[in-house]
Formats: C-alpha cells, structure tokens, sequence
C-alpha cells in the first residue's frame, strides 16, 4: 500500500516536469506581450512549419492599469482578479488562440500570477483591464472576490511590510514582494480561487504554466494548489498528462531559499545558465567557451530532469530580476545568436528562447531609465500586431528573435539530435570548441579573436551538409556554407573571426 501510494506521488510530480511537446519538438519561445490574435497566426504560419514546441504566453487574466509610468510592461504582474481580458486580448481571443495552436500542435504555457494582486498603492476604482472595480487600499477585489482576510499581512513580521530581508525564508514568502498584496495560501479558499483560474485554463485546452514569484509561495501551499488542477484537455493530450510547471524561482546561491526546495513540484528556472553563459560569450571574468566542456550539471546547474534554461527572459533582459549585465541579449546580435545557438545545441534542460519587443533603452549609471516601457502601442495604449515584412523578420519594435535564421534553424537542429548523447568534444583551450549530438548534429563556434582552421571528428555519416547558421537547405541547394564530411566522419572547418556569425552548425536533415 505504502509502495503504491509513493509510486502515484513520484508519478504524479514527475509528469509536472514533462513539457507534452508533440511530434519530437523540443523548444519553446516566450512571445512576450504578444497579442492573442497574433499568437495564433504565429503558431499556423511559423512556429509549426519551424518545428516549436510551445509558446509561453503574457498573463491573461484581468490586471491593473498603470498610466504613470504610461502602461507598463509590468503592469501585468499586478492582477486585479481572474477574469480572462488582458493587454493581449478577450477570453474568446485567448480561446480561439489555444485552439488555432493545438491544433498545429504547438502548446500553450500560460504565466500565471498567483503570489499577489496589485501594488498597496493601486488606488480604487475600475483601472484594470477587464473593467472590474477594486479597491487596493482596502484589499477588496470583489471580481474574485478576495478581501482583507484573504491577504498575508498577518502573518508577515517585517516594519514596512514589504520583504526587506532575502535572508529570511518566512519575510520572503509572507511579506510582499515589491508592495504587492500577499495572498494567504495556506486558506483553503484562497487556494480554490487560484485552481479554478488555473483549471479554467487547463479545460481551454493549455498544456501547462509558468509559475510567477515562487520563491514567495510556501512549497506546501503550491503542492495543494497543482493537486488540485485536472488532467490536461484529451482533445489534444493523452488521458492522465498533468499540466507542465516551470516555477520562477532566481536561485544565484547564497539566499534562504533555494530552487532544490520546489523540485518534485516541477520544473524551476535555472538563472544560473544564463548568467554563466553571458560571461562566457563576453569573456569576462577570465571564462572561456573551453571551460564549457562539462556544461549543465558539471558547473553546479540543477538536475537535468528540473531545469528550464534560457540565455536572457522579460525581466534580465531590461535589468530587473537576476543576472545584471553579463546577460546577452538582442541588443548585442552577435553575441545573443551564439548563446542561444549553444543552448539549442546541448542537451541539458528544457530550452526556452526568448522574443522580445524593441524600447528605448537609455542607460544611466548602469539603470536603464526605459525599463518600464511596454509593447508597441498605438495612442490609446492598446498593443500593435505584429506585421511581417517580405524577408520574414517582424516589424514595427517588435524583435522576434525566434524568427532570426540562426535562432530558428538551430530549434530544428534541437528537434533532429533529440536523444542523442553529447558527443566528440573538442575546444582549443581558449575559445574555439566543437561538439556533436551522436550521428546526427554537429557544431563549431570560434569565439576568439582570431581564425579557426581544423579538421575534426563529426560522428557523422560521410556526404556534403549545409551550414544553417550562414545559409540553409532548400530542395536541393545550399544558401550557405557546405560542410563535407568523409567517410571516416571527419571534416574540415574554417571560422573567421570576422564573420557576422562565426559558427556553423549541420545536422542529418540539412544533408545534401
Ligand atoms: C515600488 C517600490 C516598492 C514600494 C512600492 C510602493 O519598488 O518598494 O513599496 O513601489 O507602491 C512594479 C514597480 C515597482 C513597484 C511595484 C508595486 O517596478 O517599483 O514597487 O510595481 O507598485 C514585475 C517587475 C516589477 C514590478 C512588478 C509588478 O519586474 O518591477 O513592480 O512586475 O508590476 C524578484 C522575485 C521574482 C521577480 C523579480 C523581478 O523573486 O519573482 O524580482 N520576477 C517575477 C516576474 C516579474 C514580476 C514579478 C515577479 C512580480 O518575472 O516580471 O515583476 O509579479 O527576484
Ligand atoms: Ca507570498
């Protein structure tokens, strides 16, 4: 008995860790901000034919609006109640969107904030984006409804009542974060609130969540929370898959708490992967590309089996959360394509890629006075769609990484080594190192300041690739640089340091 209630315990939390990615897809991208009517074009037009698995969505719910500073991004993370109109759109938008998707197979994670409701100086009134009245200084959401009673200040023993201390496990999970109104998990009330805004998602078909500020969540209070959400939608997920949980947890060492805490929950953020592999591709701190040889779980990352990895997310990338400058991102191109090449092409972690929109980004003194900026927006502050250009990059401010040559083909690289071990191993012990994925995918960077010429063991079968990091295959031709491999699996390979991207990457279907 003991043994069956133990194996149902270990299965249940392990199936949280499972993306439920179709057909061999391993990437997911964050389409940051993006409306819903948009994501659901993307995923028809571009994340299927390019092999995504997922797309990680902005928060849906109802949240507040902020008009100083002029509707910020951030203004999303401060939920006024769980009603499904957003920046990104209505619930039927939302719906028609998670529809489009699935039915291409590509999955949607849905941020969910579920710490907190808005700031204590949210003000009263019908400011949010569903139009529900509130009253912050009261701690009334009568959409919910959550009053007085529902909020942690009770609990939380700090003199301003806001977290001042990272030290100190009971602040950092009772107090607020940044004067957010602290919900009172441990209430069985409160905690039904939450799963059904969270099984209302799941029956709309989603495949699983971003879990928002779970460093402030008390494990045993999320337990009783992802216990209660259903099975995700047998229209388009086998019977008995449990939704996907990757938990926002920025774990740089030395704190309270540490991500180990939520692992049988779910999958949690590893920070440290990006942090590490921004000073690496910047050569601070005397690191090297070599030194990457034992990458993932050799430089102290969590077990394979919980990570979410990503080079930069929403908030590092404009110097909130962790990670400060050493994080690469689209500003610097060069840099922000090898990173997350490297990242697409090594097996450790669930890989998340990162779209992002362009803002005026003004640095002063190492603060970037723009950090707030939201989307693209017209006058009134609704969002811009997205526009598509004739070459396939976005217009408009929006970045769209994922669509970046580079960055797409190496998803599909991901998809076709899938599985297969990391492999053949070489570096020059500066910045200049190679690896494969077993028979099926190869890779080359040259990050120093200075040519590759070498000749190499691919593990791949002899024949002619195309590089799909200067070019790619389409029908028979090669638009970039080909690759021949003998028939002993060597090849020889040239890396200018001047390149615009000096890498090359091939793999079993970009052959010739
Ligand atoms: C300010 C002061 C407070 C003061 C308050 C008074 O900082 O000290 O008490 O005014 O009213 C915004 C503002 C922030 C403001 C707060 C409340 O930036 O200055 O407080 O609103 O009005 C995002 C942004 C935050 C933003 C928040 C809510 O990053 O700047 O705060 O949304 O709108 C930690 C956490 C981690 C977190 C990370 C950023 O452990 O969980 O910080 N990351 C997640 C999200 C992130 C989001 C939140 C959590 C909160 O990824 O995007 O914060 O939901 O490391
Ligand atoms: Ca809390």
């Amino acid at each position: 008995m003991k043994l069956v209630i133990l194996l149902a315990l270990f299965g249940v939390s392990l199936a949280q860790h499972n993306p439920h990615t179709k057909q061999g897809r391993t990437a997911i991208v964050h389409l940051f901000e993006w409306r819903w009517a948009d994501i659901a074009a993307e995923c028809e037009r571009f994340l299927a034919p390019n092999g995504f698995g997922g797309v990680q969505i902005s928060p849906p719910n109802e949240h507040i609006i902020i008009n100083n500073p002029w509707k910020p991004w951030w203004q999303r993370y401060q939920p006024i109640g769980y009603n499904l109109c957003s920046r990104s759109g209505n619930e039927d938008e939302l719906r028609d969107m998670i529809t489009r998707c699935n039915n291409v197979g590509v999955n949607i994670y849905v941020d969910a904030v579920i710490n907190h409701m808005c700031g204590s100086g949210g003000g009263v009134g019908s400011h949010s984006s569903c139009g529900s009245w509130f009253n912050a200084n009261n701690k009334d959401f009568p959409t919910v409804p959550f009053s007085q009673s529902d909020f942690n200040d009770h609990k939380c023993r700090t003199g301003s009542g806001n977290i001042e201390n990272y030290g100190d496990a009971n602040q950092v999970r009772d107090c607020r974060l940044v004067s957010l109104l602290d919900l009172a998990l441990e209430k069985d009330y409160v905690r039904g609130k939450v799963a059904d805004f969270m099984n209302k998602l799941i029956d709309m078909g989603v495949a699983g969540f971003r879990v928002d500020a779970v460093k402030h969540m008390w494990p045993g209070d999320l337990s009783a929370i992802y216990g209660s959400l259903h099975n995700l939608n047998t229209k388009w997920f086998s019977g008995g898959s449990k939704p996907f949980i990757v938990q926002e947890v920025i774990d740089l060492g030395g704190e309270a708490i540490s991500s180990r805490e939520y692992f049988n929950l779910g999958r949690v953020t590893e920070f440290k992967y990006g942090a590490k592999l921004g000073t690496i591709f910047r050569k601070w701190d005397g690191e090297k590309l070599s030194y990457t040889k034992s990458w993932g779980e050799g430089w102290g990352f969590m077990p394979n089996g919980n990570a979410l990895v990503f080079v930069d997310n929403h908030d590092n990338q404009r110097g909130h959360g962790a990670g400060g400058a050493a994080i690469v991102t689209f500003w610097d191109p060069k840099l922000h394509k090898m990173a997350v090449s490297y990242m697409l092409a090594h097996p450790y972690g669930v890989t998340r890629v990162m779209s992002s929109f362009r803002w005026n980004r003004n640095i002063v003194n190492g603060k970037d006075q723009n950090d707030w900026m939201g989307p693209p927006s017209h006058g009134d502050g609704s969002t811009k769609p997205v526009p598509i250009n004739a070459d396939q990059t976005c217009g408009d401010g929006w970045v769209c990484e994922h669509r970046w040559r580079q960055i797409k083909n190496m998803v599909i690289f991901r998809n076709v080594v899938n599985g297969q071990p990391h492999s053949n191993w070489w570096d020059n012990q500066s910045n200049q190192v190679a690896f494969g994925r077993g028979n099926r995918g190869f890779i080359v960077f040259n990050n120093d300041d200075w040519s590759l010429e070498v000749t190499l063991n691919t593990g791949m079968p002899g024949g002619t690739y195309c590089d799909v990091i200067s070019g790619q295959k389409e029908g028979s031709r090669c638009t970039g640089k080909q690759i021949n491999v003998g028939g002993d699996g060597r090849a020889h390979f040239k890396i200018s340091n001047r390149d615009e991207d000096p890498y090359v990457a091939i793999h079993a279907d970009s052959k010739l």
